[in-house]
């Protein structure tokens, strides 16, 4: 059967045949991540008011492609204390925000407690803040640094108030790649069983992709292909989030950058390969938000959020430092032909922008 015509009956496509969407023109791939799009979620695109905290720079683990970590290319380290994390909450608490997405380097220098303190006092404060938090990686070097299973870190995470858990460290699965990339971190086979461990116990969580460095499209297809086949047995995830890499200040020698075409075939490919994750997101601090809202054209139904302060891409050169304006946010997506919808961390709707 013509590819076309197996996209379009909903069947479910091999690697290779993934390979092949890359070959089609950009329009049709648009048409047709669109048409899925449109019939799981209309115009809708999802948006939520969050908050990115990154507690810490100094990392005990080196990705080629970091430039947020501290190291002889940024000699500025920090670690926040309980305290000044717990501001930080309440500020953007104050100011509506519903989500604390926290992400920390690798610190091998303050104890598992430093992690677990922030997240259990968050919650004690603001019960009704959803708190996501901890990649996989961070699970991985939790376990490697102080000797704890996978399943007591989870445990331990559940107990201190984390809700769900950010796409995080997946990077690019395959395994050359990444032993080019981020050599010692968790392998792809670990960061798809902490997921699995996350999953079985009731829990929810995302899954990223670094793309544009060093990988092949052929190594994007079968990253999309190992979280279908792990999407098919736990049901866990909700979103997809194809990260567009950043070049600046970092090891990673890579001068050409993915063109915006590549960017949105990528987007409308993700779409249709991962028929069992319900949300695509075109995060905008990668991705840029004018692209980002091209991107809700190419089966993208998600755009993060408001963000209000973000420091892992910015290091490597995303316009994102500041977050994004809410009353902005809605327009431009309200401009941009769709219905901007405010929704919780777990994709239930709390406004629609009619
Ligand atoms: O895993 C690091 C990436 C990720 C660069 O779950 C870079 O909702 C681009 O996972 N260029 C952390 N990316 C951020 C993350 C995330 C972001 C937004 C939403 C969610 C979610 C998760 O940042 C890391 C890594 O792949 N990253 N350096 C760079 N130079």
């Amino acid at each position: 059967m013509d590819l076309i015509e197996k996209v379009k009956s909903r069947q479910r496509l091999t690697q290779e045949e993934g390979e092949a969407l890359y070959e089609l023109d950009l329009f049709t791939l648009g048409e047709l991540a669109d048409e899925i799009r449109q019939e799981k979620f209309g115009k809708k695109s999802y948006f939520n008011i969050n908050r990115h905290i990154n507690p810490t720079n100094i990392c005990a683990d080196i990705c080629k492609f970091c430039a947020y970590s501290a190291s002889r290319k940024n000699p500025n380290q920090y670690t926040m204390s309980h305290e000044e994390i717990l501001d930080i909450a309440q500020n953007s608490y104050n100011q509506g925000a519903k989500e604390m997405h926290i992400v920390s380097a690798h610190n091998p220098n303050d104890g598992v407690e430093w992690y677990m303190g922030a997240f259990r006092k968050i919650k004690e404060k603001f019960p009704e803040l959803h708190v996501k938090a901890m990649t996989a990686a961070e699970v991985d070097f939790l376990h490697r640094e102080y000797g704890l299973s996978y399943d007591e870190v989870l445990d331990m995470m559940i107990e201190n108030g984390v809700d769900s858990m950010p796409g995080g460290g997946a990077e690019i699965f395959d395994e050359e790649v990444r032993e080019y990339l981020c050599k010692g971190k968790v392998t792809s086979q670990q960061w798809l069983d902490i997921h699995e461990k996350w999953h079985n116990r009731g829990r929810e969580s995302n899954a990223t992709m670094l793309f544009g460095h060093v990988e092949t499209r052929a190594h994007r297809i079968d990253h999309m292909i190992r979280l279908r086949d792990l999407q098919d047995k736990t049901g866990g995830f909700n979103a997809f989030i194809p990260l567009v890499y950043q070049r600046d200040n970092n090891f990673l020698k890579v001068t050409d950058y993915p063109t915006g075409q590549e960017i949105l075939k990528t987007y409308a490919i993700s779409r249709i390969m991962l028929d069992n994750i319900p949300h695509l997101k075109a995060y905008w601090v990668t991705a840029s938000i004018n692209l980002a809202l091209i991107a809700q054209e190419f089966g993208a139904d998600d755009l993060d959020g408001t963000i209000e302060k973000e420091s892992i891409q910015s290091a490597a050169g995303a316009k994102s430092s500041h977050g994004m304006n809410l009353d902005e946010f809605v327009a431009l997506i309200r401009n941009s032909g769709f219905t901007p919808v405010e929704r919780d961390s777990l994709y239930n709707e709390l406004r629609v922008y009619e």
